[in-house]
């Protein structure tokens, strides 16, 4: 059982080091930061369980040090073990720290055998965290705009925390599974949090300071008005000298104050953010802009893809926002500066709970990309349900828009917007932070197996775990994605949410408004027709085979169907099931299997610390509950609609 003391340590509580603290190390790691952490992190392994550091020249079980091995870049490490010996190298101190946590992963397996040299390295070479957090609480939003972790990691009472400990943690976590950038405040620049950029980067600098040590750069988020904000001057345009020469002396300062700043992330003309369409000019140009700025210095700006038109009308079936981020972006292809990196959400709409790649990413093979998903469970249950997202995520890095299965590279960097903040358990529902440390080890190696990185984060977690405690974490974990989906929208039409919090159903709640989410259910049928043929298009912005794939519900694959087409209630899916019986089927298993979870979890208590037990016990009660709640509506709305009852007799409403 872990001591409770650990429960802040999420993934390395102190017994995750014991195989490395009982060994004899030596380290060579020289001078600098993260050398300092590899330092620092072996001698209080060693101090707790009778290990030693030794010095040079002694016999060791363990050796990190320094090589000049081809290829391995600033993080790549080499591991392997001969003769009893261990031996980490590294070409920079950053690939240390990763090769130290790499053998904290593999704990007494590190030292047992022989093992014939490893390469590592990282496939993306940005991994990256973004906050969504407020520095002034939000009147709407909050502190988090989308937390469901407590308040902010970085800021409290208005300003950066005095006391960092608690991000030194998480810097310590995030390091341990592979994360070296994070974006520090919310995309939604609001007045307050426009300053960071200037007279506030003080604050930003202490945060820096302190995730320098994990070998993370820190990003922040500028508001593209900010020549105006806070400049004085008349004009934001990207192709007024003055503002280009605003950003440039803004951008010296910063890096005066922090030397080894990430750069920019910006979320311009997208749901009312400022941006360069203002001035008659593209994305490139606004994304160029800061590119130049940063460009002396090494900094990269990190600029969203999310826009589209978040006040059309639901009467115009003309307008699909799933079509809007390859519309405004892939005519811009080979007009972004080297170090701008387009952020591009992993789906086309918002982070539903299944939505197809998005057909942006493969589109613009002369543009840096990073791909974005959303860790904080947003749309998916909002850290009060369990939906470990490693295997959809992991579906989207295997995606290849040419449908070849060859593992070229999707991007260049994979972002999340993290689920953390100052809830003793990091993520408000424990299990959550598997999420965040699946995350971080997909990013390092897309190709990874999910499930292999759901037993490293459990084996870290639980150190000794018994049989059943791993056991009973994967029958929590593994399926929890599919079953969220059964239980909520149906065969990827997405939302049914409830507006504004987006928690919990209803059915209609997006049906007449705005935002371009709907799902135009009527009593013959349900889905949007995306097709070429008949639809808005959407299913040609892919490359073949996609294009053909997804254009006929013939071929469209039955969890996207109603994503791609609008088809009729007794539509007969691949699996052999009409569309009107597959709702009703799916939600009523979805709700057995919440339950089902729910009891799996309560035989454990037994193995896992109390307060953690009882944390998530607690928020099965809450998921069960929302689970029936959302069967029952999504099934009543359809027996309503479509007349056609359950084929088993079962109770809807
Ligand atoms: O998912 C939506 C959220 C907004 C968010 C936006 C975005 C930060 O509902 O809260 O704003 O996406 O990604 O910019």
């Amino acid at each position: 059982m872990t001591d409770p003391g650990d429960i802040d340590a999420a993934w390395l509580p102190s017994a995750a080091f014991r195989a490395v603290g009982s060994r004899r190390v030596l380290v060579r790691a020289g001078e600098g930061p993260q050398a300092g952490t590899v330092h620092s992190e072996l001698a209080e392994a060693c101090a707790r369980f009778g290990g030693r550091v030794v010095p040079d020249g002694a016999d060791a079980d363990l050796v990190l040090a320094p090589a000049d091995v081809d290829g391995l870049g600033d993080e790549g490490f080499t591991f392997e073990r001969r003769g009893g010996t261990t031996t980490v190298t590294a070409s920079g101190q950053r690939g240390l720290l990763h090769g130290l946590f790499h053998v904290v992963r593999l704990g007494e397996d590190a030292f047992t055998g022989e093992r014939a040299r490893e390469v590592h390295r990282p496939a993306l070479a940005t991994r990256m965290l973004d906050h969504w957090d407020n520095v002034a609480v939000h009147p709407v939003m909050g502190q988090v705009e989308r937390g469901y972790a407590g308040g902010s990691l970085f800021w409290a009472d208005g300003r950066a925390r005095g006391d960092l400990d608690r991000v030194r943690a998480y810097g310590r976590l995030l390091a341990a599974c592979g994360i070296n950038a994070v974006a520090i405040n919310n995309v939604n620049v609001h007045a307050t949090e426009a300053h960071l950029l200037t007279d506030r980067i003080g604050e930003v600098a202490a945060i820096a300071d302190v995730l320098r040590p994990y070998g993370i750069r820190t990003h922040l988020s500028v508001t593209f008005a900010a020549p105006v904000v806070l400049g004085g001057l008349p004009t934001a345009d990207p192709l007024d000298e003055a503002v280009r020469t605003w950003w440039a002396e803004a951008t010296r300062r910063v890096y005066e104050a922090i030397g080894d700043f990430g750069g920019y992330v910006v979320k311009a003309d997208s749901e009312g953010q400022p941006g360069p369409f203002a001035y008659g000019r593209s994305h490139a140009d606004g994304a160029n802009l800061l590119a130049a700025a940063l460009e002396p210095y090494g900094g990269t700006v990190h600029w969203r893809a999310f826009v589209y038109d978040h006040r059309q009308d639901w009467r115009d079936r003309s307008t699909d926002r799933a079509r809007a981020a390859y519309d405004h972006f892939t005519p811009l292809d080979g007009r972004f500066a080297p170090n701008a990196v387009l952020q591009v959400k992993h789906g086309p709409m918002d982070f539903q709970v299944r939505e197809p790649v998005s057909p942006l990413i493969g589109a613009m093979p002369r543009t840096r990309l990073a791909v974005e998903v959303q860790a904080t469970q947003e749309y998916t249950g909002q850290q009060r349900h369990v939906c470990w997202l490693g295997p959809m995520w992991s579906e989207a890095l295997r995606f290849r828009p040419d449908g070849s299965v060859s593992a070229g590279r999707l991007a260049d960097g994979l972002v999340a917007v993290s689920n953390a903040g100052d809830d003793p358990f990091w993520t408000g529902h424990p299990l959550a932070q598997a999420n965040l440390y699946t995350f971080g080890r997909l990013a390092w190696d897309p190709a990874a197996d999910p499930r292999a990185v759901l037993d490293e984060w459990i084996a870290l977690t639980h150190p000794g775990a018994p049989e059943r405690l791993v056991d009973g974490l994967h029958a929590v974990l593994d399926g929890s994605w599919s079953t969220y989906e059964k239980y909520t929208a149906p065969l990827g039409v997405g939302f049914m949410v409830q507006p504004g919090h987006h928690y919990g159903p209803s059915v209609d709640g997006y049906e007449y408004s705005p935002w371009g989410t709907y799902h135009f259910a009527d009593r013959d049928g349900v889905g949007v027709d995306r097709s070429a043929a008949t639809g808005t298009g959407y299913a040609a912005q892919y490359a073949k085979p996609w294009s053909e794939v997804y254009e006929s519900p013939e071929t469209c694959p039955d969890e996207l169907l109603l994503f791609f087409h609008h088809v009729s209630y007794g539509h007969v899916l691949h699996s052999g099931k009409t569309v009107i019986q597959h709702i009703y089927d799916t939600h009523f298993e979805g709700v057995e299997e919440a339950e089902e979870a729910r009891r799996v979890w309560a035989g454990l208590a037994d193995l896992v610390e109390p307060a953690r037990h009882a944390r998530v016990a607690e928020r099965f009660e809450e998921q069960v509950r929302c689970a029936r709640e959302w069967r029952d509506q999504v099934n009543s709305y359809f027996l309503r609609k479509s007349g056609v009852p359950d084929g088993r007799g079962r109770t809807v409403y």
